[in-house]
């Protein structure tokens, strides 16, 4: 089954469409839910990943898991604090178990370097990252649901493949498209190629019952309105990136946050956008009005928007 779509809403919309319409219904572990099996999406605009109605809560916690997994970290604590509860996706292991079994971060930091190398190769075949591992079948808490992660330099184009063993349609599929087409533009940067098609294959394609009705609702709510990000700057991203990651450290530890002076607007951007959350629980509307006027780019305008109205 595939789907194709210019922006994550059209493939989130399509996808839902397809799931009311013939899906099937299983019980797993996990709750009942309806199920496709085998379903291909193409994203045709990577950049355009979050939505501005149905997951827009959803960008700052995206963003969040994707630079925990670009931070190559396995602890618990640094995505608790995008994600409440994570722990408890990944089967509520016991206080005492720190970092997951089954995070991505560390896998995807022992193949960054072969990677990097492999997209500088003409139309290779062979720039996989493998994220699920034999080992995993033992695993006592969580298993991975990416299995692969692929990469096609063809024609100064970086085109990018996951391949999931198993997707939650309506929540986890927002924050997997989001990392993975962040990590497809980082590569393709780093490698002075454009950004391609985003392609994303599923083995278990699903949408719990609980979702149902939200599902329904947004699908009725009429035109979707999928924002693209700004193009990430030419050159190599690996100094916006690392201090960006700095950045996030600094403020979710409360330390001093590191010089922004040479960093490019399109990073501190994202730095504006991580510090949206934490005034707002503040209840801290001038602080929230500030980083709304300060920010380069208009593309995260509504969320503030949102943020401000809710402070
Ligand atoms: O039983 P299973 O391990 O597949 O349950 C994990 C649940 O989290 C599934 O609904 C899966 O689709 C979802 N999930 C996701 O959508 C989990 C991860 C973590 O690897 C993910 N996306 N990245």
């Amino acid at each position: 089954m595939d789907i194709e779509g210019e922006t994550f809403d059209d493939l989130l919309r399509k996808s839902l469409q397809l799931l009311l319409e013939r899906g099937h219904p299983i019980e797993p572990t996990k709750k009942k839910a309806i199920e496709l099996i085998g379903v291909c999406l193409r994203l045709e605009n990577p950049r355009a990943r979050f939505s501005r109605t149905e997951n827009r809560g959803v960008l700052y916690s995206a963003l969040g898991e994707t630079l925990w997994y670009l931070s190559g970290s396995d602890e618990f604590d640094p995505i608790e604090y995008y994600i409440q509860g994570y722990r408890k996706h990944c089967g509520s292991p016991p206080a005492d178990v720190k970092s997951s079994e089954a995070a991505y971060g560390p896998r995807l930091a022992s193949q960054m370097e072969f990677i990097k190398e492999q997209i500088r190769k003409r139309d290779t075949r062979k720039a996989v990252i493998s994220i699920y591992r034999q080992a995993d079948q033992q695993n006592q808490y969580d298993v991975p649901c990416t299995c692969i992660l692929q990469f096609f330099p063809r024609s100064g184009a970086l085109h990018a493949m996951a391949q999931m063993r198993s997707n939650d349609v309506y929540m986890g599929m927002a924050h997997d498209i989001f990392a993975f087409t962040m990590l497809q533009e980082l590569l393709a940067r780093s490698a002075s190629l454009e950004v391609g098609t985003y392609i994303h294959q599923v083995g278990s394609f699903h949408l719990y019952d609980k979702d149902r009705t939200k599902a329904e609702k947004y699908l009725k709510r009429g035109v979707p309105d999928t924002v693209p990000m700004d193009a990430m700057p030419e050159g190599d991203p690996e100094g916006g990136l690392s201090w960006l990651l700095g950045m996030e450290r600094a403020l979710r530890v409360g330390k001093a946050m590191p010089d922004a002076s040479d960093i490019d607007p399109y990073w501190q951007d994202l730095a504006r956008l991580l510090q949206v959350r934490q005034l707002r629980k503040a209840k801290d509307r001038v602080g929230l009005r500030a980083i709304r006027e300060g920010m380069h780019t208009k593309v995260y305008h509504t969320f503030i928007q949102d943020e401000i109205s809710k402070a």
